[in-house]
C-alpha cells in the first residue's frame, strides 16, 4: 500500500467523525445568506462548499492546510501535495516513499502518443495535455471499482489511485506536448533518478540548472490550490460529485483553467509584457507605459495578470515570484517591464474605477521567470499551471469521496421567479 493511502487510512476515520459531528451540532447554522446581487455575481461570497485542503483569505491570500503559502516556498510539489492530502508536511521517509509511488506509476500506455500525434499541428497545448488526460479514462480503477458494487466509504482508495496515476504520468505528457506541438524533436525517456520537476525538465529537454530547477519546483508548488470555488477546481469537484472518475473529473476542470480570466491570463499576461517591449524596442518610460495601459483598457480589454474575485491584496503567490526574479533574474527587459507593470497598473486599474482588485494575481509575474529560464513558448504555459493545479485538484476528489460529499446541485432560479420574491 503506498504511503498516502496508508496515512490517509489512518486519518479519515478521525475526520468522519468530526464531520458528522458537526453536522450533528451546527448542521442548520447559517454560512451566508444569498441575493439576488449574488445569484447574478458567479455566487461571489457564498459560503456553501467545503474545501479541507487550503483556504484564501482577501488580505492575505492563499493557505494550504494552515500553513502560509509564502512558508512553504521551499517546499516540493510531491510535498504540497502530502501535505493537502494528510494534513502534515512528509518528513524525508516520507517524500522519498511518495516519489517512489509517483515513479511506479509514471508510464504513459502508448495510446496516448498515437491520440496526440493524431490531433491538428496547431492545437492549443491545452487541448492537447486535456486530452491526453481524458482518452486514459479506461484506465480507471475508479469506475471499476463502482461497476464491482464497491462500498461508497472506500471510494476515496480508488479515486486516490487513479489521482496518483494521473498526477505522475503528467511530467511525461506534458514535455511530449511541449516537443511535439514546438517542434523539439523526438520525446524524451524519464529519468526515474530525478524528482517530479526535475524529471519533467528533463524530458521537456532542458538542461538542469540548480536555478532553473528551483524555479520550476517553486512553480509547480505554487499553483496547487486556492481553495474549492475557483472555476477548475469547482468544475471538477462538480463533475466528480456525479462519480464520474478522476480522469473525466480532472479533464472537465483543467478545460477551464484553459479560459482567459482563469489560467490562460499566464499566456496572456507574458504575450502583454512581449508587446510592450516589442512596441517600445525594450523597457519604456513609465509615461510611455501609463499610456499604453490606459490605451489597452480604453479598448475594452483586460489586464492579463491583474484583479482577482477573492483577493484584495497582492497575491502572495505573485510576490514569491518577484522574491525569485529580483534574486535571480538581472538586466532582462521582461522582468523589469513586469516590475513597471506592478508598480503602475494598481493605480491606473483605481483610477479605471472598475476592478475591485487592482492588485497583481499569480499570473503577472511566472512567465517573465519562464521566458527568463528559455521556456519562451507561452501558449505552454497554462499547461504549467495545470499540473499544479491538478495537485489540489485530486487531493480535494480524494478528500470529497471519503468524507462522502453527495451530488453538488445548486437550485436555480428563472428571472420571473426572482421578479416574484
Ligand atoms: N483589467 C481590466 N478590467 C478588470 C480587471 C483587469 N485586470 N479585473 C477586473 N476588471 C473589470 C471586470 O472585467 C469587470 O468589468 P465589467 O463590470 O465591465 O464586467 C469589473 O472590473 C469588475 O470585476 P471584478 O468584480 O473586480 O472581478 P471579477 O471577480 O468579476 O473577475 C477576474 C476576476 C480575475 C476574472 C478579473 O479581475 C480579470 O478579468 N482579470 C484579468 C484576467 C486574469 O488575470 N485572470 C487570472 C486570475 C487568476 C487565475 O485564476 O489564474
Amino acid at each position: 500500500m503506498g504511503i498516502l493511502k496508508q496515512n490517509l487510512a489512518k486519518k479519515i476515520p478521525d475526520w468522519r467523525y468530526n464531520y458528522r459531528q458537526l453536522l450533528d451540532e451546527k448542521g442548520d447554522h447559517v454560512t451566508s445568506t444569498v441575493t439576488i446581487e449574488k445569484a447574478f455575481s458567479g455566487m461571489r461570497g457564498v459560503k456553501g462548499i467545503i474545501c479541507d485542503t487550503s483556504s484564501v483569505t482577501a488580505d492575505a491570500g492563499l493557505h494550504v492546510r494552515g500553513h502560509h503559502i509564502l512558508d512553504l516556498i521551499h517546499i516540493k510539489p510531491e510535498e504540497v501535495l502530502y501535505l493537502m492530502l494528510i494534513d502534515e508536511l512528509p518528513d524525508k521517509k516520507s517524500l522519498k516513499a511518495l516519489q517512489q509511488d509517483l515513479q511506479a506509476r509514471s508510464e504513459v500506455p502508448d495510446y496516448v502518443w498515437d491520440v496526440l500525434n493524431s490531433m491538428p499541428k496547431d492545437s492549443h497545448p491545452m487541448a492537447m495535455f486535456n486530452t491526453a488526460i481524458l482518452c486514459m479514462q479506461k484506465e480507471s480503477k475508479f469506475a471499476k471499482a463502482y461497476e464491482l458494487v464497491v462500498s461508497k466509504s472506500d471510494y476515496w482508495e480508488s479515486t486516490l489511485d487513479d489521482g496518483l496515476n494521473i498526477i505522475a504520468k503528467l511530467p511525461a505528457i506534458a514535455a511530449a506536448v511541449y516537443r511535439l506541438r514546438f517542434n523539439k524533436g523526438e520525446r524524451i525517456e524519464s529519468n526515474n533518478d530525478l524528482d517530479w520537476s526535475g524529471n519533467f525538465l528533463h524530458m521537456m529537454g532542458f538542461d538542469q540548472s540548480k536555478d532553473m530547477l528551483k524555479m520550476m519546483q517553486l512553480y509547480l508548488m505554487l499553483h496547487c490550490d486556492h481553495e474549492g470555488g475557483n472555476v477548475s477546481t469547482f468544475s471538477s469537484l462538480t463533475v466528480n460529485s456525479a462519480l464520474s472518475d478522476p480522469y473525466y473529473s480532472l479533464s472537465a476542470g483543467l478545460n477551464g483553467l484553459a479560459g482567459p480570466l482563469h489560467g490562460l491570463a499566464n499566456q496572456n499576461n507574458l504575450k502583454f509584457v512581449l508587446e510592450v517591449v516589442e512596441h517600445f524596442k525594450g523597457v519604456p518610460s513609465d509615461k510611455e507605459l501609463k499610456e499604453f495601459v490606459w490605451d489597452r483598457l480604453n479598448s475594452g480589454r483586460v489586464i492579463p495578470g491583474y484583479g482577482h474575485a477573492v483577493l484584495r491584496c497582492p497575491d502572495p503567490r505573485f510576490t514569491a515570484f518577484m522574491g525569485f526574479g529580483n534574486k535571480h533574474i538581472k538586466d532582462c527587459d521582461v522582468f523589469s517591464v513586469v516590475t513597471k507593470l506592478f508598480n503602475i497598473v494598481p493605480d491606473i486599474l483605481k483610477q479605471h474605477g472598475k476592478a475591485k482588485n487592482p492588485w497583481p494575481n499569480v499570473d503577472a509575474a511566472s512567465g517573465s521567470l519562464l521566458y527568463h529560464y528559455g521556456l519562451k513558448e507561452f501558449e505552454f504555459y497554462t499547461v504549467l499551471f495545470s499540473m499544479s493545479r491538478s495537485l489540489g485538484i485530486v487531493s480535494q476528489m480524494v478528500l470529497s469521496r471519503a468524507m462522502g460529499l453527495p451530488l453538488t446541485r445548486p437550485k436555480s432560479l428563472t428571472f420571473d421567479a426572482l421578479n416574484k420574491l
